[in-house]
């Protein structure tokens, strides 16, 4: 698939992907979702791919669903279904990124709206321009949360603030959102995508198997008994402790030396 509202390239063991329709702060259509869920595809298959920046091109991150493509108009007299664009569009975006098993660091550049706030809030790490808020916007156009909202929100924040944040859709700074819990650091705006890009290569150089091993027992542990997370602790330590990066771990440590994983 080419891609035309979004750009995808990989460096230096970092996949790169911005959302690029800056007109309209980046609001998904259903060609922009499609294309956003082919690069979450291509970073799970190239091996190379080691952590993802994910970023907006702009002056916003995301505002969510593009709302001229749902109601019926001349342009557009026949418009998918609210459910079908749930299901189709962001849910798989979703189990995506957290399928994934390697570091994703959102990168909030601007405003951050509906879908647009839970796709950064279902990454690893975010990381926001002290200029940014945070907005639950679907109460205001009478919906209720989606792509994943109700979900990691409250384990958050709790369910006190994410009942807030909901029911009221106010703006949350970026700063209040470092203060929840709700997201990982803040930059400058001039520094973000250093600091969000620095962080990712430092990750890519760690044993990035481990982290997708971790990311896999955390998303397990929502579901999970205690019986049953210390059983798959037990199954993914055995396969981590297969891995070459555990040797090198191991055998640096004993041989005094900064080791050199190769997230194998
Ligand atoms: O089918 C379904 O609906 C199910 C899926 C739902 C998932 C969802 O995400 S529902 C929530 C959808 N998003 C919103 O309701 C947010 C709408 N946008 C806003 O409330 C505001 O734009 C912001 C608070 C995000 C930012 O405000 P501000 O003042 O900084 O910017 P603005 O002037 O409102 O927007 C700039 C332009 O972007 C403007 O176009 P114009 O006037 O310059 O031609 C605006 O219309 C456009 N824009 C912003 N958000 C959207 C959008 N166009 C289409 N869809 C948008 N979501």
């Amino acid at each position: 698939m080419d891609f035309q509202f979004i750009s995808f390239d990989i460096s230096e063991g970092i996949a790169t992907i911005t959302l690029r329709r800056p007109e309209v702060l980046n609001s998904f259509n259903e060609r922009m979702a499609m294309e956003l869920q082919e690069a979450i595809r291509k970073c799970a298959i190239h091996d190379e791919v080691r952590a993802v920046v994910l970023t907006g091109e702009g002056r916003g991150f995301c505002a969510g669903q593009d709302l001229s493509e749902v109601l019926k108009s001349e342009a557009n007299p026949d418009p998918k279904g609210i459910a079908e664009i749930v299901r189709e569009h962001y849910n798989p975006i979703v189990l995506g990124i957290r399928d994934l098993e390697k570091p994703v660091i959102c990168a909030v550049n601007g405003v951050a709206a509906g879908a647009g706030a839970n796709l950064a809030l279902c990454c690893d790490f975010v990381f926001a321009a002290n200029t940014v808020n945070f907005v639950q916007a679907f109460s205001k156009i009478g919906l209720v949360p989606d792509t994943g909202g109700t979900f990691f929100l409250p384990r958050l924040v709790g369910i006190a603030q994410a009942t807030r944040m909901m029911y009221l859709g106010e703006k949350v700074s970026a700063d209040e959102a470092l203060r929840l819990g709700m997201i990982y650091a803040v930059s400058e705006p001039e520094s973000l995508m250093n600091d969000a890009k620095a962080f990712a290569l430092k990750l890519a150089q760690e044993p990035t198997k481990a982290f997708g091993y971790t990311k896999a027992l955390l998303n397990a542990s929502y579901n999970n008994s205690l019986d049953a997370q210390l059983e798959l602790e037990a199954k993914y330590q055995e396969m981590a402790g297969d891995t070459a990066d555990h040797k090198e771990g191991v055998n640096a440590f004993l041989q005094k030396r900064k080791p050199e994983y190769k997230g194998q």
